[in-house]
């Protein structure tokens, strides 16, 4: 996607008008949910649980006929008695007994294909009352578990439990559709707070987020539940409510669990049975097959006549168990027809009762949703009112007033309206902001970045390298910044132009007042919609760091930011340093309120600028050898590059160092505690490395290095993603 396409979605897609429109998500559900409220909501479930019964039931009744015919016949068969005509053959002369076995075989065949019939028939008349019997229990149990559930419901726990119920469950899941969706459009809207916090930050007016996501959270539960555990978890709702000792349901399972548990005590008894049995059955094979020619077909025979007889036997045991059943059955049917029909009124209550609930269900989630809209778009206003309305330069808020007709007036210019703050900084003398900008700026968020440090570390002349550098287009290819014209942004043109051209220092900082920041408009590639951000560097004077107080407007200004640059002087030793870091970390607790042992989520970039100067230092050894000269080593090694590593490698570098140029002193112990470990060093010289040691500027080539890393850091700590990640 072209990148004017990125920003052109960016700045228009999240119009919080948009929110609102996930809320449709919620009206479709009513139809789609809307089951039908009678037994029949309930009837697939009794219908399986009738199942359950008239199949185990049955198997019950076969298994019980067969165990008793199997004992029977194995007693007999022990006994001797039996089909003895095979062995009757065996005494009879050879030439008699082919013919006679021929008769015997011929006698029996009616009687086996009647017996055959016989167990046809049974068979099909069994299927029939099966399924006959199937119905009147499904429907016993329909019944059963709604007289139930109307009973139960007469209670505020049962109204309640029908809320999760299984056909409830699309009402819960669209609400959570509904609900992610606006807290993806939170999620997306606050990227940058999301980033910050994962980088250690805290992250800023997440209320209305957090809000969301609890609710969010809530409602993936409850529709998880409904979809896992359905009807059980309705049902043990039910039962809590009604303080029963078993529901409806519980005893039918009951019922069941005891049908299954004879039948699997059945099967364990037939399995002792059916040694007896095949063994008795085998020894009397083996009687049988005496060396008779045409008895073996007489031994089948019989073999076939034990099977049929088996079968039979245990179909009509099945066929008159499963008939009393079905008339019991039928009786408890109408005596629960009695019951309901003497309910009536009150089963129709139930019935509207739940319509109501499931009603109540879809308006609430509907109202909750609309709720999370519009609370987030209250907030996504109220943050954009705020914006358009702050100072960047004194933070007071709604103090703009427009200027500027006077100057749109002549020459046929586009006008360009200019605010300008008329915020009273103080009374005596009179005084007010004037921080004056193109009112287009004001909707765009702002971001504040101060340089602290003690006079001459290094910040203005670093600063003013890293305006030429910007305004040269020498930032990497992820970000863009542009130049915003300013009073500060014509000093620093002079400052670079006596940098570059006079070759001559800047001058002193002065603390007359809240220095005007230096502007850029600042635009990242962030693949979830690029941000658009005005970026305001504040060049405070060095005195603001070691001499003002806590008192001074300035100071309080200065320690109010969304990042620190606080500058170290390599060439200045640790007392005057230590104190002012101290300092500020004392007054930065103080302005934000942190009590000892908690953490302001800001990033700190400690500065180490006047790398080139080192070498002039104490510490240096002469003639470039040593700790000094290895340090440009091994910075040379590591590279400048942009990327997180490297950064890292540069800042681990500078703690090694740390101890040559401030003996004893602990800069990371000092901050870490107040600052939770969100500070690196940034090794710099907005100079250059080339002829290390020489102060005057015009013998010098311009080659600075390490300038905008800090900058990039800070504002990928605030959650804008600059720097590559590999
Ligand atoms: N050689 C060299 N000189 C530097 C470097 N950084 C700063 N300087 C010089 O150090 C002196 C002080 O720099 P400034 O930028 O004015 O210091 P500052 O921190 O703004 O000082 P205040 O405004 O008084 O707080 C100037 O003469 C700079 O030219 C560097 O990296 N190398
Ligand atoms: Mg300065
Ligand atoms: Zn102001």
């Amino acid at each position: 996607m072209p990148r004017e396409l990125i920003v052109a979605w960016s700045r228009k897609a999240f119009r919080p008008g948009r929110a609102l429109l996930v809320l449709p998500l919620l009206i479709g559900p009513p139809a789609a949910a809307r089951g039908n409220p009678g037994p029949a909501a309930e009837s697939s479930d009794a219908t399986e649980l009738a199942r359950a019964y008239v199949d185990a039931f049955a198997e019950h009744l076969r298994l019980n006929a067969e165990n008793d015919f199997r004992r029977r016949e194995a007693d007999r068969l022990e006994a001797g008695s039996g089909d003895q005509a095979p062995l009757a053959l065996a005494t009879i002369d050879a030439e008699s007994q082919r013919p006679l076995a021929l008769i015997l075989q011929e006698n029996s065949r009616p009687f086996l294909a009647e017996l055959d019939r016989a167990v046809v028939q049974a068979t099909r008349r069994l299927e029939k009352l099966r399924e006959d019997w199937l119905t009147v229990r499904a429907k016993l149990y329909a019944e059963k578990l709604q007289l139930y559930e109307v009973r139960a419901h007469r209670r505020v726990a049962g109204q309640l439990a029908s809320l999760l119920s299984v056909d409830n469950r699309w009402f819960w899941l669209f609400g959570l559709v509904a609900m992610a969706s606006l807290v993806l459009v939170a999620a997306h809207d606050r990227r940058h707070e999301l980033r910050r916090m994962l980088n250690g930050g805290r992250a800023r007016a997440m209320g209305v987020s957090k809000f969301l996501a609890v609710m969010l959270a809530v409602l993936a539960l409850v529709t998880l539940a409904t979809f896992l555990f359905g009807d059980r978890l309705y049902h043990w709702l039910l039962r809590a409510g009604s303080g029963d000792e078993l529901s409806a349901r519980d005893e039918i399972d009951v019922e069941n669990l005891s049908v299954a548990q004879s039948v699997d005590d059945r099967r364990r008894k037939r399995k002792e049975l059916d040694a007896r049995y095949e063994e008795a059955l085998a020894q009397r094979r083996r009687k049988l097959s005496v060396n008779v020619p045409g008895a073996a077909p007489l031994v089948e025979q019989w073999q076939h006549s034990e099977e049929a007889t088996e079968q039979w036997t245990a179909l009509t045991a099945v066929e008159e168990g499963m008939a009393a059943a079905l008339k019991d059955d039928g009786k408890s049917l109408d005596q629960l027809a009695h019951d309901l029909k003497d309910n009536t009124a009150q089963r129709d209550a139930f019935l509207r009762k739940r319509q109501w609930i499931r009603g109540g269900l879809g308006a609430g989630l509907l109202g909750l949703v609309s709720m999370g809209g519009m609370l987030l778009n209250a907030g996504l206003r109220r943050r954009k009112r705020r914006t358009r309305d702050t100072c960047p330069l004194c933070l007071g808020e709604g103090t703009f007033e427009p200027l500027g007709e006077a100057r749109s007036a002549g020459g046929g210019h586009v006008a360009l309206d200019l605010v300008q703050c008329k915020n009273v900084i103080s009374e005596h003398p009179f005084e007010e902001c004037e921080f004056t900008f193109m009112s287009i700026y004001r909707d765009i968020v702002k971001l504040c970045f101060p340089t602290l440090g003690i006079p001459q570390a290094g910040k203005t002349h670093w600063l003013a390298m890293v305006y030429r550098e910007l305004n040269r287009g020498n930032y990497p290819d992820v970000v863009q910044f542009e130049r915003i014209r300013s009073s500060s942004s014509d000093k620093f043109d002079g400052v670079v132009d006596e940098i570059l051209n006079m070759k001559l220092g800047p001058q002193a900082t002065q603390t007359d007042r809240i220095p005007h920041p230096l502007v850029f408009n600042f635009l990242d590639r962030d693949r979830w919609g690029a941000s658009n951000i005005l970026v305001n560097i504040f060049d405070y004077s060095g005195e603001v760091t070691r001499s003002q107080t806590i008192d001074d407007r300035q100071r309080q200004r200065a320690l109010d930011g969304d990042g620190f640059f606080f500058f170290l002087d390599p060439l200045e030793p640790s007392e005057t340093q230590a104190q002012a870091l101290a300092g500020f970390r004392e007054d930065l607790r103080r302005i934000k309120g942190i009590k000892a042992g908690k953490q302001v989520p800001i990033p700190v970039a400690l500065c180490v600028s006047k790398l080139d100067l080192m070498v002039n230092e104490r510490y240096a050894d002469l003639g470039g050898g040593g700790v000094v000269g290895n340090f440009y080593r091994d910075l040379r090694e590591i590279g400048w590059q942009f990327d997180v590593a490297s950064i890292e490698a540069r800042s681990r570098l500078m703690a090694r160092l740390r101890d040559t140029v401030w003996p004893g002193w602990q800069i990371e112990r000092q901050i870490d505690d107040l600052f939770g470990g969100r500070f690196m060093f940034f090794p710099m010289t907005p100079v250059g490395l080339d002829g290390s040691g020489e102060r005057d500027l015009s013998r010098r080539t311009i080659a600075p290095v390490g300038l905008l890393e800090p900058l990039l850091w800070l504002l990928h700590m605030n959650g804008y993603p600059v720097i590559n990640d590999q």
